[in-house]
């Protein structure tokens, strides 16, 4: 930290949000007051820059909607009255209710957290040494990236992959399931760096999308394929022999299986699947196997469909069998997460749960679960619901049985919130939480490597606490005396790492570089038993194409009522359900939109601008048409995850999504969605 005189500080911060960018942050505060966040220019990956949202972090933070005291609900479930409380009298009256249900059965409390903030610290350590000292049960955290992270494990062992500085001197990139510019902006710039020295960019994705606009080339293949556009690259390698014999040999295991298989996918019959034309098959496997060094950015758009874990699995068979990670600048980013030495046993402290193994909930099924009754597979009914880091009303798949699910009159809900978001609203109890400028954190990240401090730099707003202090509170009422929930927020931040970080080092610089190869797997070395890649890995077998949920192949009767295939990728100016109450870039998003081709829209008599419904047997939702290439014929693009009382009649995209899970991770598949669109 830095003054003048104590009036003006410059405090060391780190972006909270779910985004692989973590970036380092300047905070400069006046009179106690944040006035600006700006990017650390000194953190590499950084550089300086922010994306437009956390820019606007001050405008958040001091939003006048913020939540600064807790409140107890007064109107009927879902109405969003409350009155202000007291924190006494919040907490007691939740520590009462909670005993009351654990004494049944304390698997009846289920905790329902995500990313909302990305924090070490206020994510799971104080609130998760809570749950398991009470035996409530656990919960399955799958709803981004779990399927595209079970494939990593398996073909590499780990999440690991490609440093992002290093693509700016690959000569191919393929931006694979990801709109970088809106959603990965600092790998964009290695990717524009690289463009300038000669590389070609290729976008593989169903959406025309902004970084679609920006590369030599787009395939837009339909979604779901993307597993068998890869078997088709992977005849093409063969054939013609584009193959890293030396590398395939040494350093992967199960290779001629694949092969195999892949031999039975000629560029016609992809073509056909993946709805591109043969020539683009032909023309990607040519330049894959003959550019080097090639560098693959997966994200994780392309696994949020049915088989999008063996999806991801094939892409991540592609670098080895070309040698690409021979070169620094050549193999694949899924998550860099992978390489952090975290102690999550010392965050999270599993044997408070003792001899205890409490059920499992998985969050993306929160809506069935939540209308569950007991039974002996599933376990005792939901009675109680603890909300931290998350707002599932509006993120989580098939609202519909969500809202139903919360809307429970018996259901007891506690929610940890900056704002009323519609999660909030159906609380019991709202309890405010600090944001990242009111607490003390440190991050990892899932797209660079390095390890960042986000120090307190203003005093809590209100009578907001830190997600760990609320937790830490609980505790106290509940009687547990465990030394572990003495620790303070310091003592976790310096636990999460421990001795693998230098934590006063840390503190002095904002963020320490993790201490790794330039070229990963250069000689092989994978994270698995063999440290060979697992093409064909025990227990997972031999990747293969794994048609959508929905489709018109797999469900042809859903496909003539429901003929469109619907994706609802991130809208730019919002973080998944974040920031869609900041008036300034709800202002730049205008309102939500479905995308849609003129070639589609015309034969339902649909026109620019027209209200829409988007319909399907699960619900409905309504938002404005824009006609647009940028939707391939067959498919439409739902923007964005607006706050469902924020939308058009109470509405947003997951009223359409379905929840039925991926081939790998127990993920939700959002992007396996066929529905049908009618003028309003
Ligand atoms: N501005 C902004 N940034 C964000 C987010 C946000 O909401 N807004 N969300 C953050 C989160 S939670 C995450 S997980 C990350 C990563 O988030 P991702 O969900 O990976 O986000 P995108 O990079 O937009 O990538 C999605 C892209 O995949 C495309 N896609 C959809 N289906 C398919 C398919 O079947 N195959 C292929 N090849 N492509 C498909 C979509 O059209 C879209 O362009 O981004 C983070 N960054
Ligand atoms: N249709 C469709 N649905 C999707 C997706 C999609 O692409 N399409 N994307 C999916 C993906 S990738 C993800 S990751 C999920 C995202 O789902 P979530 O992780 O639920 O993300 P957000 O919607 O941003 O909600 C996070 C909430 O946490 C709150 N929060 C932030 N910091 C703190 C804190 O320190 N303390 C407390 N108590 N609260 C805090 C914020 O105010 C916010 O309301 O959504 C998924 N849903
Ligand atoms: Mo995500």
């Amino acid at each position: 930290m830095e003054g003048d005189g104590g009036l003006t500080r410059s405090v060391r911060g780190a972006c909270p949000h779910d985004c692989p960018d973590t970036c380092a942050l300047r905070v400069t505060v006046r009179d106690g007051r944040a006035v600006k966040v700006q990017g650390d220019a000194d953190h590499p990956t950084t550089h300086g820059a922010l994306c437009t949202k956390v820019s606007r972090y001050p405008e958040r933070t001091y939003h006048p909607e913020r939540v600064l005291h807790p409140l107890r609900r007064v109107g009927p479930k879902g109405a969003g009255r409350f009155e202000q409380v007291g924190w006494t009298e919040a907490l007691d009256a939740i520590a009462t209710r909670l005993q009351a249900i654990a004494a049944r059965d304390p698997q009846a409390i289920v905790p329902y957290s995500y990313a909302g903030t990305m924090g070490l610290v206020q994510g799971e350590s104080m609130a998760a040494r809570f749950f398991h000292r009470l035996g409530a049960s656990l919960l399955d955290r799958t709803i981004c990236a779990s399927a595209g992270g079970e494939a990593l494990t398996a073909s590499y062992g780990a999440k690991v992959g490609m440093h992002v500085e290093h693509f700016a001197e690959a000569k191919l990139i393929l931006i694979w399931g990801s709109n970088s510019i809106a959603s990965n902006l600092h790998f964009w710039t290695y990717a524009q760096a690289a463009k300038r020295a000669g590389a070609k960019l290729v976008c593989i994705d169903p959406r025309r999308s902004e970084t679609a606009d920006k590369c030599h080339q787009h395939l837009a293949l339909l979604p779901g394929t993307d597993g068998a556009l890869v078997l088709g690259l992977m005849r093409e390698l063969i054939v013609n022999d584009w193959l890293d014999h030396d590398y395939i040999d040494r350093h992967t295991e199960g290779w001629p299986a694949l092969r195999e298989k892949a031999l039975a996918w000629t560029p016609e019959r992809t073509a056909a699947v993946c709805g591109v034309d043969a020539e683009q098959v032909r023309g990607l496997a040519r330049d894959y196997g003959s550019t080097r060094p090639a560098a693959i950015r997966l994200n994780y758009g392309m696994q949020r469909v049915h088989g999008g874990g063996n999806a991801v699995r094939l892409v991540a068979t592609l670098p080895c069998l070309v040698g690409a990670w021979r070169h620094r600048a050549g193999g694949l980013l899924l998550s860099s997460s992978g390489w952090y030495p975290i102690d999550h046993g010392a965050l999270q402290r599993p044997e408070l749960l003792g001899a205890r193994r409490p059920r499992t909930i998985n969050m993306s099924t929160i809506g069935d679960d939540l209308l569950h009754e007991s039974s002996a597979g599933f376990g005792p009914k939901i009675e109680a619901l603890v909300v931290y880091n998350s707002n599932p009303v509006a993120v989580a798949p098939e609202s519909p049985q969500v809202v139903r699910g919360f809307a429970r009159e018996d259901l007891f809900t506690v929610v940890l919130e900056h704002f009323l978001t519609d999660t909030a609203d159906h609380a019991d109890f709202v309890l405010p939480a600090t944001t990242q400028l009111e607490h003390l954190d440190v991050h990892r990240s899932y797209g660079h490597t390095s390890v960042l401090i986000n120090e307190a730099a203003v005093a809590p707003l209100g009578e907001a606490l830190p997600n760990t202090e609320i937790f830490r509170r609980l505790a106290a009422r509940m009687g547990y005396d465990e030394p572990c929930f003495g620790d303070s927020d310091e003592a976790i931040a310096r636990q999460a790492f421990g001795h693998h970080v230098h934590f006063d080092e840390l503190r002095a610089r904002g963020w320490v570089q993790l201490p790794l190869p330039e070229a990963p797997f250069a000689h092989g070395g994978f994270p698995t038993p063999s440290g060979r890649c697992r093409i064909d890995a025990p227990g997972w077998g031999v990747p293969d194409h794994v048609p959508n949920h929905e489709s018109a192949q797999s469900t042809p009767a859903l496909a003539a009522a429901y003929p469109l295939a619907m994706i609802s990728p991130p809208a730019r100016n919002f973080l998944n359900s974040s920031f869609v109450n900041v008036k300034s870039l709800r202002d730049i998003e205008g309102e939500p939109v479905l995308e849609i081709h003129p070639g589609d829209a015309a034969p339902r008599g649909i026109h620019d601008g027209a209200l829409v419904r988007v319909f399907n047997e699960r619900g409905q939702y309504w938002c404005k048409a824009v006609l647009s290439e940028r939707a391939r014929p067959g498919v439409v693009n739902g923007l964005g995850i607006w706050w469902r009382k924020l939308g058009v009649r109470g509405s947003n995209v997951n009223e359409v999504t379905h929840q039925k899970l991926t081939d790998l991770g127990r993920a939700p598949s959002f992007y396996d969605c066929l529905v049908e669109v009618s003028a309003d």
